[in-house]
């Protein structure tokens, strides 16, 4: 009887003891609220760039003013790095520095942003460049690349936001963006200019946030579900479509009506980078913050849905 007291107390010691050894690792972001993470890798560390949610707690809107960058080599330890871009940078631009995406092409690196435009009503896309992945960065043109009277799929002033960008293995930049009507164009090789028409991809319950990614021959197209939102996704084997839905790859946050994710590889592992609004005491739909989750594929090329933990990467 004796033993048994003393083995069983062993065993509470242990999980005890393992319950404390496991550290909560998301957010991964804590200095500042942060939302819309967009990631790049380049060379051996990963970039992630994110808009600065300044709202303050009693205040329920979006408040954003600049876009900040964070740089990993482990995907758990992030450092930060003086702020890179703000709304002022582009003359033309009003507000709202909103959901964002940097890419690299020939040593030189891209950023596409959201902003509310100055003169033509409505959100649009800027781009800026730098010659490194923390910048400086500066306007790329003096003018918007996307305005909202360029697009007509949608009626709503707030339709052309959420700028992803995808390079193909022929070379051809492709822009895809977009808030209740999916967008692409062509980009010409500069990264500056769209070349020919804007075409319309119909998605079911199409809202925002769509990110192009591939993974071997797949290409895959995932965006923000309805609303609040999911995250759900359509792949296809040409980055022009035709694309297939394949359904939802992440619930709900429940604590934050967006959720917007970037997918990427890094060493091997496959990662789904999103945000929610679980930062205590005062996260929310307003005041986010980015977290990292594994992301598995199964032999078909499909997505497992991703498991929003509050460990996060170990
Ligand atoms: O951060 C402002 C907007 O909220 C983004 O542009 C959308 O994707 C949503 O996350």
């Amino acid at each position: 009887m004796k033993k048994l007291f003393i083995n069983i107390s062993v065993l509470f010691l242990s999980i005890a003891g393992t319950a404390q050894s496991v550290k909560f690792n998301n957010p991964i972001i804590t200095d500042k609220y942060t939302g819309d993470p967009a990631a790049l890798v380049y060379k051996d560390k990963v970039y992630l760039y994110a808009g600065h949610d300044e709202a303050p707690n009693d205040f329920n809107f979006y408040k954003m003013n600049e876009w900040l960058v964070y740089s990993s080599s482990d995907m758990k330890k992030w450092e930060s790095h003086p702020v890179p871009l703000k709304v002022t940078d582009f003359k033309w631009a009003k507000s709202d520095a909103w959901a964002s995406q940097v890419i690299e092409r020939n040593g030189k690196f891209y950023w596409y942003v959201t902003v509310e435009h100055g003169t033509v009503p409505g959100k649009s896309i800027g781009v800026a460049v730098a010659d490194n992945p923390l910048g400086p960065f500066k306007d790329a043109l003096g003018k918007a690349l996307i305005t909202n009277d360029m697009t007509k799929f949608s009626d709503i002033s707030w339709d052309d936001i959420d700028p992803t960008v995808f390079i193909d293995t022929d070379g051809q930049a492709y822009l895809f963006w977009g808030n209740t009507a999916c967008h692409y164009a062509k980009l010409k090789e500069n990264m500056t200019e769209i070349e020919g028409e804007i075409h319309h991809i119909k998605l079911p319950n199409f809202t925002e946030a769509p990110w192009i990614h591939k993974h071997k021959d797949w290409y895959y197209l995932s965006y923000a579900y309805e609303f609040p939102e999911k995250i759900a996704y359509a792949m296809s084997k040409s980055i022009t479509g035709p694309w297939e839905f394949k359904g939802i790859l992440n619930e709900l946050a429940g604590n934050s009506n967006t959720n917007h994710q970037s997918i990427i590889d890094f060493k091997g592992q496959s990662y789904f980078i999103y945000h929610n609004g679980a930062s205590k005491p005062n996260g929310g739909s307003f005041r986010r913050s980015v977290c990292v989750d594994k992301l598995f594929y199964n032999k078909d090329g499909t997505m497992k849905r991703v498991v929003m933990t509050s460990e996060g990467i170990q």
